[in-house]
């Protein structure tokens, strides 16, 4: 028997990895086939010759992309092409805190921007630096590229972000021998958009990065009513001086968070995503 860790899953096939980062194909046993959790990339794993055996309780684990033990997740984003959305950032956030992952925002494609949107664009940006880092990039200008590898060498790295946000481009740009398919290569091919079809933990600068397809499913399935202002740190902060305990922020009388979005301690566009997504979440079927 051996531990390793498993890096991919294509078709029902686990490649695990041990520490000599020797290669493996292996099958899951058939008891995964009955319990609910089957293996995921990044699961630390005991194997035999042919078989997965056991796998280790997880530190964390994302639902789509399948995926666990990750030391943070990239939120990537386009400045432009498509448009910069801060209700995309503020639903991506949810899920990755939710998630017990770290979340790192990444700007793309600054370089298509005119100095005034960059400008712009940045300080409605500065209020998520209070508990996120914020980093500005482009493949064209070569914008903080250094940066974002010294950040996530040496670390399990996930990328979250739209198709078209420049994801294999970034990645491609801090380490050519790479190769990913990027948008314009899969248009080329006649492939369509959605090139990364499978979760897969790549090397990358001495630790691991998994270029996934997408979040396809950003809904908030495994997310409460309660669970939800706790996912954002920036409410928590004024949460204690909310009059009633278990404030939802939505309408309570003497709500500090509702009182600090007036003040615009908390900008305006944050609260209304926090509202929206609470509906969304009230509208949701309860799950038993
Ligand atoms: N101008 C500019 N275009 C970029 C940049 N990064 C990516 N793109 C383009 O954006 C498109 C989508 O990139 P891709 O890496 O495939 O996005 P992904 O779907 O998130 O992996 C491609 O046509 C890229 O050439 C950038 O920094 N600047
Ligand atoms: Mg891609
Ligand atoms: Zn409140």
């Amino acid at each position: 028997m051996k531990k390793g860790r498993i890096i991919k899953l294509i078709g029902g096939l686990y490649t695990v990895i041990d520490n000599d980062l020797n290669r493996y194909q292996l099958k899951p046993l058939g008891i995964f086939r009955y319990q609910n959790e089957k293996p995921k990339v990044g699961d630390f794993v005991t194997f035999n010759a042919d078989s997965i055996l056991e796998v280790e309780a997880r530190q964390n684990e994302l639902v789509r992309p399948a995926i666990a033990n990750v030391d943070q997740a990239l939120i990537v984003q386009s400045a432009k092409e498509p448009d910069f959305s801060f209700t995309l950032l503020d639903r991506f956030l949810v899920l990755v805190n939710n998630s017990g992952i770290k979340p790192v925002i990444i700007v793309t494609k600054t370089d298509l921007l005119t100095d005034f949107e960059a400008d712009t664009l940045k300080a409605h940006l500065d209020y998520y630096k209070t508990d996120y880092e914020v980093i500005f990039s482009s493949t064209i200008s070569k914008e903080n590229l250094e940066k974002i590898i010294a950040i996530t060498s040496g670390k399990v790295n996930v990328l979250a972000g739209q198709t078209g946000a420049g994801k294999s481009s970034l990645l491609n740009s801090m380490d050519a021998s790479l190769d990913l398919a990027t948008d314009a290569i899969s248009k080329a091919l006649g492939r369509g958009k959605h090139t990364t079809r499978h979760v897969e933990l790549i090397r990358f600068h001495h630790g691991w990065i998994a270029d996934t397809p997408g979040f396809s499913k950003l809904e908030f399935h495994d997310i409460s009513l309660e669970d939800l202002c706790g996912l954002y740190p920036d409410f928590l902060r004024v949460a204690e001086r909310c009059r009633f305990k278990g404030c939802s922020h939505v309408h309570e009388p003497g709500c500090a968070v509702i009182e600090n979005v007036k003040k615009h301690m908390i900008p305006n566009e944050r609260y209304d995503n926090y509202l929206r997504f609470y509906e969304e979440i009230k509208a949701q079927k309860p799950k038993y």
